[in-house]
């Protein structure tokens, strides 16, 4: 890999390309190989921060008065052009966040999905009509705008995220003033070309690139912000909470899991390895949705065991831009640091340490974050990797005598995602469904993904209640406007 020099990257407001207005940039570098520089991207102020917001209220006063239908095509066409790009935007986002090329490929494709069902919204019902107690009056109910959106997006679905964020918001007529995370703005560039191609009207859709505790900060606190959607950690969720909140602002999160699968005694084990296997390591385990805690029945808790340790230490770990990678590496030095350190927590603690627990960092590792996936068994419910959320390779075995307890277990976290069971006992399934307590339940399928069109969100400390994605989305970006509309007197 040969050092050339960096593109110097801008933010998108008003329809333009500007300059920060300061001169500090951040390098966006290639986890899987530090050396790779994919740009320099804006440290942005409160100021750039300001001027986005008063674009985006500018455009607002049009923008919530184009038509659905103006609304809808313009998505089409985004979806399509996204669908055009889909491996020039699949390949940057490998590069720039490190998960394999079959993830960032998909993960562009699942935006294209996104957008295709967002582009339906402007088109389907959006509010409903009542009979009044005066015949002489019409009364309807619609959904209507917010006006300007503040989209706060993590680094871990850079595209996925924020295009489930944007779509709506777009759809349901406000605008938005995005900041991507410091990890990934590449990403977060492109698709703001995207909306530029398909002919998003100026000051719709802004982009500010920059660090939370500054960026972050003064979008929560802008007084011209009305809503916040925010996606990423528990603490900086709950901060933003409380400064958007109590300026009176709509606010959602959408924050961490400790995601578990329950495997029954009468499971099919080779399935429930690989459930556990893709729901643990794909994306090197940076998913909210991600698996964390295998609870085993006792039957089959050993056969499991060896059969799952077996399938972590088979993984190909490398670079995601290798077709042949299973895992590729952290996102960060940050975040490998903090992973390294849950892995010694663990074992301080007294879990068993089965596979993996160290960084890779020798030949073709040399230059990435890489950390081998990890398995912890003999794992106790109160134990601090059993409760916190790690976001990494690192998955801990828990064992249960009964399917209650396995229940109650799986329960005794401040989280509630997603959860899974896997069984061959339809009752066993239909018992697990109504006592877990998660937002998002599988049975027979892995602990992540999500469809477009379904509601998603957590329970718990996973969400704000607010459900994403699908009509539910709706609820969100909009608010109620109920109109008595009584005939006037004959003249
Ligand atoms: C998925 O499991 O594919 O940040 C989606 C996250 C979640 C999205 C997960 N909000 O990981």
């Amino acid at each position: 890999m040969t050092t050339t020099v960096a593109q110097q990257y801008k933010n998108y407001i008003g329809g333009e390309w500007v300059e920060p207005s300061g001169n500090e940039v951040r390098p966006d570098e290639n986890p899987a190989d530090t050396r790779e520089i994919l740009g320099l991207f804006p440290r942005s102020t409160a100021e750039d921060v300001n001027r986005a917001v008063e674009a985006a209220a500018e455009a607002f006063k049009t923008w919530r008065r184009t038509s659905g239908p103006q609304r809808s095509a313009i998505l089409h066409k985004a979806a399509n052009i996204l669908e055009q790009r889909a491996q020039e935007i699949g390949e940057a986002l490998t590069r720039e966040e490190g998960k394999t090329i079959g993830e960032g490929v998909g993960e562009v494709l699942r935006g294209v999905a996104i957008l295709r069902f967002f582009a339906g919204e402007p088109v389907r019902p959006i509010g409903e009509v009542f009979s009044a107690t005066n015949p002489e009056t019409f009364l309807w109910a619609e959904r209507v705008p917010l006006g300007v959106v503040g989209v706060i997006t993590p680094w871990n679905f850079p595209v996925a995220i924020p295009l489930w964020k944007l779509a709506p918001c777009i759809a349901y007529g406000n605008t938005a003033v995005f900041k991507p995370a410091e990890l990934t703005p590449l990403t977060a560039h492109l698709i703001t070309e995207v909306f530029i191609e398909a002919g998003l009207p100026a000051g719709v859709l802004n982009l500010v690139h920059g660090s939370g505790s500054v960026v972050g900060e003064a979008i929560a606190r802008h007084p011209k912000v009305n809503a916040i959607t925010f996606t990423g950690s528990g603490t900086v969720g709950r901060h933003v909470y409380q400064v958007a909140s109590e300026r009176g602002a709509k606010v959602q999160l959408e924050l961490g899991g400790k995601n578990p699968v329950i495997i029954a005694d009468d499971a099919d084990l080779d399935l429930a390895v690989e459930i556990v296997t893709s729901g643990a390591f794909r994306s090197t385990g940076q998913k909210c949705t991600a698996t964390s805690r295998v609870i085993v029945l006792e039957p089959v808790l050993k056969d499991f065991t060896a059969k799952l340790v077996e399938r972590a230490q088979s993984l190909r770990v490398g670079p995601g831009i290798r077709p042949d990678t299973y895992m590729g590496p952290l996102v960060s030095e940050d975040q490998r640091e903090k992973v390294l350190q849950y892995i010694e927590i663990g074992k301080q603690e007294g879990a068993k340490l089965l596979t993996g627990g160290t960084a890779l960092s020798e030949g073709e590792y040399a230059y990435g974050y890489y950390v081998a996936p990890t398995v912890f068994a003999d794992v106790e419910p109160q134990m601090r990797i059993a409760q916190e959320e790690i976001f990494g390779p690192v998955v801990g075995i828990l064992r249960a005598r009964t399917l209650d307890e396995a229940i109650a277990i799986a329960n005794s976290v401040r989280y509630g995602l997603s959860a899974s069971i896997v069984t061959r006992d339809i009752r066993k399934a239909f018992y697990f469904a109504r006592e877990i307590e998660a937002g998002v339940v599988h049975v027979n399928s892995e602990t992540a993904g999500a469809e477009p069109h379904v509601p998603f969100g957590g329970m718990k400390e996973s969400s704000s209640f607010s459900r994403e994605q699908g009509r539910a989305a709706m609820e969100f970006f909009t608010q109620v406007k109920t109109v008595y509309l009584d005939m006037p007197p004959a003249q």
